[in-house]
């Protein structure tokens, strides 16, 4: 097949996405046909130029990290997700709860955003889950805390008949600021009945962010693909996100998850890095009204992650310390990594690393 020269630059081997581009140029939104068009072409260069324009408009060269540590402060989980290799049971060999003590020898003082979510414990108290956010807050004030995905949200209401509005209430005096974005899976009613029957629905998905948005908590939102999910209802997901959005505009960032197949083995093998940046630049070109892309390194590997960065991401998440659900998955990226290696992988792709907090707000630009 020829390729076709077109505006800045862009040679186009499928022919079909000359009317997407240019429709992406006038800045004008792309429809759920384009989108499921798009997770089709092979033209994958095409595609992240066409991204990597829409991000360069967005944020210009940066790419934002932010120096983090993930904590998981038990896997016990009432839920049984079979994508779901870090859940067990209260009793099992595996089951793990942390004390106080463990949680905060976790941090330091340069931690600028701790990121918390874990099992839905069937006897933990809510109380708990506050004093987890009230003991890292009191001692170290500086640092953010992105606590709780809405699946756990949903968990709390229902088993401690709270009303949404107090839980937030409750966490954000305790010092939790932001929402992370996980518990979305693929907003499917077909998936859900498959894969999580037990947990939150995509209506009360989006209910739950947009009632945190109201009460102006930031939250970041996910999608977990490279399972049983089409393309179709990828597409799908994303629009439901892009309408909240329109309607809110609280979500800070959109982060594709790739499925790790591990030992629930839902498919044969995980997604490629051509599906996984493909994924990248799609969720970039169909969510206009999102501020940031993230590659989240831990599921694509730091390889894949680099290279997205031309591909439509402008955010590379953090140092993390040591992650849980994806490694006991058997992730095999490593469990943490240093602020220099992160800037260095940033410049490696050309692009200027900003180190930002939790709420993307700039803390130092490295020129
Ligand atoms: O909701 C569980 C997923 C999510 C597997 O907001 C799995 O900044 C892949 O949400 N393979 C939690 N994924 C992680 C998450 C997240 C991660 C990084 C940044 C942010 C953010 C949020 O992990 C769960 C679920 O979708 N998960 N099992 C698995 N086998």
């Amino acid at each position: 097949m020829e390729s076709l020269l077109v505006a800045d630059g862009v040679a186009f081997m499928d022919e079909a996405l000359i009317p997407v581009w240019e429709r992406v140029q006038a800045g004008e939104r792309l429809s759920y046909e384009d989108g499921v068009g798009l997770l089709k072409t092979n033209d994958i260069a095409a595609l992240g130029r066409m991204a990597d324009h829409v991000k360069h408009e967005k944020v210009g060269d940066k790419v934002f990290f932010v120096i983090n540590r993930h904590i998981n402060p038990t896997n016990v989980c009432v839920l049984s997700c079979s994508f779901c290799d870090y859940a067990k049971k209260l009793g099992d060999e595996d089951a793990y709860e942390m004390t106080n003590e463990e949680i905060l020898d976790l941090i330091n003082d340069e931690i600028r955003e701790v990121h918390i979510v874990g099992g839905h414990h069937p006897t933990w108290p809510f109380e708990r889950y506050v004093e987890i956010v009230r003991l890292i807050h009191e001692a170290y004030p500086n640092t953010q805390i992105k606590a709780f995905t809405a699946a756990e949200i949903d968990y709390f209401h229902k088993r401690w008949k709270l009303s949404d509005e107090e839980i937030f209430e409750r966490l954000r005096t305790a010092g939790m600021v932001s929402m992370p974005g996980g518990g979305a899976e693929v907003f499917s009613k077909r998936v859900r009945n498959e894969l999580f029957p037990g947990k939150a629905g995509h209506e009360r998905w989006l209910e739950i962010h947009r009632k945190a948005h109201n009460m102006g908590i930031h939250s970041n939102a996910t999608l977990l693909y490279g399972h049983i999910e089409t393309l179709e209802e990828r597409i799908q997901h994303m629009i439901y996100l892009r309408e909240l959005q329109d309607e809110t505009g609280g979500f800070l960032t959109f982060i594709p998850l790739e499925y790790q197949v591990g030992d629930t083995l839902l498919v044969p093998r995980h997604a490629s890095a051509i599906e996984d940046l493909r994924m990248i630049a799609v969720s970039r070109l169909m969510l206009d009204n999102f501020p940031h892309i993230k590659a989240y390194w831990i599921m694509i590997m730091e390889e894949t992650a680099a290279i997205s960065l031309n591909f439509g991401a402008d955010d590379i998440d953090g140092t993390i310390g040591e992650e849980k659900i994806a490694h006991a998955a058997k992730a095999a990226s490593p469990i943490g990594v240093a602020r220099e290696r992160i800037v260095r992988l940033i410049r490696d792709a050309g692009r200027v690393p900003v180190e930002r907090d939790a709420l993307y707000n700039e803390v130092h630009v490295y020129n």
